[in-house]
């Protein structure tokens, strides 16, 4: 199989796909408006260099993870099974045995509209510190089992948010299947966030959860 197509079966859903387009059109754009005049040689040109794209978008360098042996599924003290920060790469199973997390509370703190019964689906949650003025992207590689990413501003790492507290103002999900990706910033302040891995309909399986930061303005 050639190269390309490797990493597109393993680079995760098709949202990462779309941004490695948007990255082509955006590098050949001076390309496209050149040959705004004659579209039928234009069209096949485009077409060719789209895929050359991914190969140096970085967000496809991700390696797919092992399904056997059964990875670490440690229980989290409190609502944390450790400290992540900016490049903590960090492997396990979400068959942790703990229950925190479900569609009532992604509804209800606006992380997805889509129950999938995460009520079912034991969580490993994470407790991440950002620096101020950080960009960072969340990867979560689960070839494995059809496992999805959050994440929550949260302060206390051994108190889990229930859909009754008031307090967080911002959560993300991604729940395509084969992992996904959530992007956090800041601005002037430090800030902490909780990020956790839940499973559909009871799914668990080895992950790999990558952080990846840059400065952001
Ligand atoms: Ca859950």
């Amino acid at each position: 199989m050639p190269p390309t197509e490797d990493r597109a079966m393993h680079s995760g859903p098709p949202r990462m796909l779309f941004r490695g387009r948007f990255v082509g059109l955006a590098v050949f754009s001076p390309l496209l408006l050149a040959c705004s005049g004659i579209p039928l040689t234009c069209g096949r040109t485009v077409n060719k260099v789209i895929p050359a794209i991914r190969e140096i978008d970085p967000d496809f360098d991700t390696k797919p993870v092992d399904c056997s042996p059964k990875f670490p599924s440690t229980a989290p003290r409190g609502c944390s099974i450790a400290p992540i920060t900016c490049g903590s790469i960090v492997e396990g199973n979400n068959d942790t045995q703990f229950y925190r997390f479900d569609g009532n509370f992604y509804v209800s703190k606006a992380c997805t509209p889509e129950h999938h019964g995460y009520d079912e689906g034991p969580d490993a949650p994470y407790f991440l510190e950002i620096p101020s003025n950080t960009w960072v992207d969340i990867h979560l590689i689960s070839d494995c089992a059809d496992l999805d990413i959050f994440s929550a501003t949260w302060d206390r790492p051994n108190q889990c948010p229930t859909a009754s507290h008031t307090n967080i103002n911002q959560c993300e999900a991604d729940i395509s299947r084969r992992g996904g990706k959530i992007t956090i910033t800041t601005v002037n302040k430090p800030e902490t966030h909780l990020v956790w891995v839940d499973g559909k309909y009871g799914a668990t399986g080895n992950y790999r959860m990558e952080v990846k930061c840059r400065e952001y303005r």
